[in-house]
């Protein structure tokens, strides 16, 4: 038997009271979405008859999810983030505001604070050295009429050879694998850095547990993060998704988009070089950006999504 009660007078009443939307406190905005979410909420449970087991059940995992820190996890897997980005996209497109470098999702795992650099810098502690296959890595970051933008800051960072990203894996050095580099006079930024791995779901974690019962993996492509920002052009938020991966178009996090996949060529050392300490065999892989011109100064800057700082 399917009853219904959330349309009704008093039900509607009495959901305004709990939003606050009968007193003159608190947050208009907030008041706004609650009443919604506790709408929507209402609806799913009477349109879908959703059991009291069934409601209990999801109430504990979201306590499991945030005790785990995995609500930006699976925000990503479930599509969602991937969905704003489509949203932005829309919109832009509305206005005209079109062309550069695709963006996509940042996804969970950002630390703020990188070592900065002009020009260049070596992302890897070296901890890996004789495991991770080296990887150079360069690029030109241009702006709307294809010019180089000098003084760019490419904010970059990926997962080691476990695909593991410093910060969360506790095993790894402070800032291993993120760094941030300003662009030369040509534009370009250059990186030493490792041939990262896809990431996958902690399998013992909530975001899996979910995906498992979609029917679903956790897997990621080798990817890696990029943030550029420069004055007068708009922020970028994207990644460059490595070919070859199994996992290319089949990311859990939908983030692999057209125009955001980079060639890494592999190059056989040679043994005299490798016994001169130069690097043997190792990876390239370049990659250039353009940016939008920013349509305002608040354009210029990543959202204000709460991330992780790391202090030092
Ligand atoms: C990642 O490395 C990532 O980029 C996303 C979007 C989700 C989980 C792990
Ligand atoms: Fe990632």
């Amino acid at each position: 038997m399917n009853v219904k009660i959330t349309h009704t007078p008093e039900v509607q009443a009495f959901f305004k009271e709990v939003s606050g939307l009968g007193n003159d406190q608190g947050s208009p905005r907030l008041k706004q979405l609650m009443f919604r979410v506790v709408n929507e909420i209402a609806k799913i449970v009477e349109d879908l008859d959703v059991t009291d087991d069934e409601f209990w059940v999801l109430i504990d995992y979201l306590n499991r999810l945030g005790s785990n820190n995995e609500a930006g996890l699976l925000v990503a897997g479930l599509g969602i983030e991937h969905f704003l980005d489509l949203l932005q996209d829309a919109k832009d497109e509305q206005v005209g505001l079109v062309g550069g470098t695709p963006r996509t999702i940042e996804g969970p795992l950002y630390v703020a604070g990188a070592p900065l650099s002009q020009g260049q810098a070596r992302m890897d502690d070296g901890s890996e050295d004789g495991v991770a296959t080296a990887l150079f890595l360069q690029g030109v970051v241009r702006d709307a009429d294809g010019n180089p933008v000098s003084g760019a800051v490419v904010d970059l960072w990926h997962a080691n050879t476990q695909g593991a990203y410093s910060y969360f894996d506790s095993r790894q050095s402070e800032y291993n694998l993120r760094r941030r580099i300003v662009t030369d006079s040509e534009g370009r930024y250059r990186a030493r850095s490792i041939v990262p791995s896809g990431y996958g779901c902690n399998p013992q974690g909530p975001t899996q547990e979910c995906l498992d019962q979609l029917g679903r993996h956790g897997q990621r492509p080798a990817h890696i993060h990029y943030f550029i920002s420069a004055p007068g052009h708009r922020h970028l938020t994207t990644q460059i998704n490595l070919s070859g991966d199994k996992y290319l178009w089949d990311d859990f996090a939908y983030a692999t988009r057209d125009g955001l996949v980079g060639q890494v060529n592999f190059v056989e050392g040679n043994a005299q070089a490798e016994q001169l300490g130069i690097v043997g065999r190792h990876a390239e892989l370049e990659f250039d950006f353009q940016l939008q011109s920013a349509p305002s100064p608040e354009a210029e800057q990543r959202s204000n999504r709460p991330r992780a700082l790391q202090e030092g």
